[in-house]
């Protein structure tokens, strides 16, 4: 229904995002998707580099007039960085490049943990920099890009998506007592978009300890996405169950190291009577077919399908592998001697970003679903579909 792809380079001219499959008549304007992007740019702990970029998207086709035009949505962001690496970067060959002469910015002390090694042996390239360029975390400017889109459509079905951070480093973020809703005001007005201050204030200082250690740090997001239908999704076959096709989403982020759903690996540890949430009917409740879960374990999915209660996802995040104390490695330019790690300039810990990245995953799953169900060429049609079908649901029960 929905595809996107991304194209660009971390110190290239430009990221490119093209998002084939939106309907028709979507409000957009480029200030929707640039609000996406500087909440992606946020975050204590961040490098430099975000100082550097104001990342703002040029909406190149598929929009006129503010709305969108069913047609494939082009988008281009440049990198402000890239005066500075033009030369380096040149699609262009540069005398410097001709056979055995040194490049300027080459990484051949390949990073732990970074794509460097197992990239440049299966490309066959000698600099890691051919690999490092498009394995940075720089292309999810463009995934928020296109997630900025998806967002759009489903608010105008009724869907609200926030996120916020709940572990950093070895440190809980306490749950508040009431959830904020919607999530992200509150979030995005902290700088580690987090909803506990007092963890967030020890948070910080072990960013702090980290950075003055030339360490990284990781640490994990909860995502919610609220006003979903019971339906999108299927159990019939194993590549429509909506489980895999979010958690293969979160996945693809960069450094994303695992994901779980509702109570997630917790649900190993307890009997089934502690996991599965007891139902009860409930009129007036349209969107889970009026019924009522009284716990959500489930985090919104059942058998693949959404229940209509929130969606919960967990994402974990490894440390960024740039470290300023660089561990052992070997230099791929002196035969596989040991030598210690290239440092570059790069984040302590990107986790808060991680958040906004996945939530741009998530709307973009969820609004391929939304049309997988509800699919029609224009907004209006998707909408009378969604309302002529909830309508029937809700007349089941209740
Ligand atoms: C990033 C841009 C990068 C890093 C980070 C994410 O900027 P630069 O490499 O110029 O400092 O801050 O990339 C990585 C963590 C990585 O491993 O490459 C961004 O726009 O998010």
């Amino acid at each position: 229904m929905l595809r996107f792809t991304t194209a660009g380079e971390s110190h290239g001219q430009a990221l490119v995002s093209i998002l084939e499959g939106m309907p028709a008549g979507v409000p957009l304007l480029a200030a929707d998707v640039d609000a996406e992007l500087a909440r992606r740019q946020q975050g204590y702990g961040r490098g430099r580099r975000m100082q550097i970029e104001r990342d703002a998207a040029e909406l190149l086709s598929g929009v006129r007039a503010g709305e969108t035009l069913g047609s494939p949505i082009a988008m281009l962001i440049r990198n402000r960085d890239w005066t500075t690496w033009q030369e380096i970067m040149d699609p262009a060959p540069h005398d410097a490049d001709a056979e055995g002469a040194p490049r300027k910015r080459a990484l051949t002390r390949v990073r732990p943990g970074h794509a460097d090694l197992a990239g440049i042996l299966k490309y066959d390239r000698d600099d890691a920099r051919d690999i490092l360029e498009r394995a940075s975390a720089r292309e999810t400017t463009a995934r928020v890009a296109a997630g900025a889109v998806a967002r759009k459509l489903l608010s105008e079905l009724g869907v609200t998506i926030g996120s916020h951070l709940v572990h950093l480093g070895g440190i809980d973020a306490r749950r508040p007592d009431a959830m904020p809703w919607p999530i992200n005001p509150v979030a995005d007005a902290s700088p580690l978009r987090t909803l506990d201050p007092e963890a967030e204030a020890r948070m910080v200082t072990r960013i702090d300890a980290a950075k003055r250690a030339g360490d990284t740090l990781g640490g994990v997001c909860e995502v919610v996405a609220d006003g979903l239908p019971v339906g999108l999704g299927s159990h019939v076959s194993w590549d429509r169950k909506l489980d895999g096709r979010l958690g293969a989403a979160m996945m693809s982020i960069p450094a994303v190291k695992g994901v779980e759903i509702g109570l997630g690996f917790g649900t190993a540890r307890v009997p089934g009577s502690e996991v599965h949430d007891e139902i009860a009917l409930e009129p007036g409740r349209p969107l889970t077919g009026n019924v009522r879960r009284a716990t959500n374990r489930a985090g919104g999915l059942e058998g693949g399908i959404t229940t209509g209660e929130p969606l919960v996802i967990r994402v974990a995040m490894k440390p960024i592998s740039t470290l300023m104390r660089p561990l052992e490695t070997i230099d791929v330019a002196a035969g596989g001697s040991p030598a210690k790690a290239a440092a570059e300039r790069s984040d302590v810990t990107a986790v808060p970003a991680m958040g906004v990245i996945a939530e741009a995953m998530a709307a973009l799953v969820l609004a391929d679903a939304m049309l997988e169900k509800f699919g029609g060429d224009s907004l209006t049609e998707i909408q009378r579909n969604l309302h002529g079908y909830l309508s029937h649901v809700s007349s089941r029960l209740g």
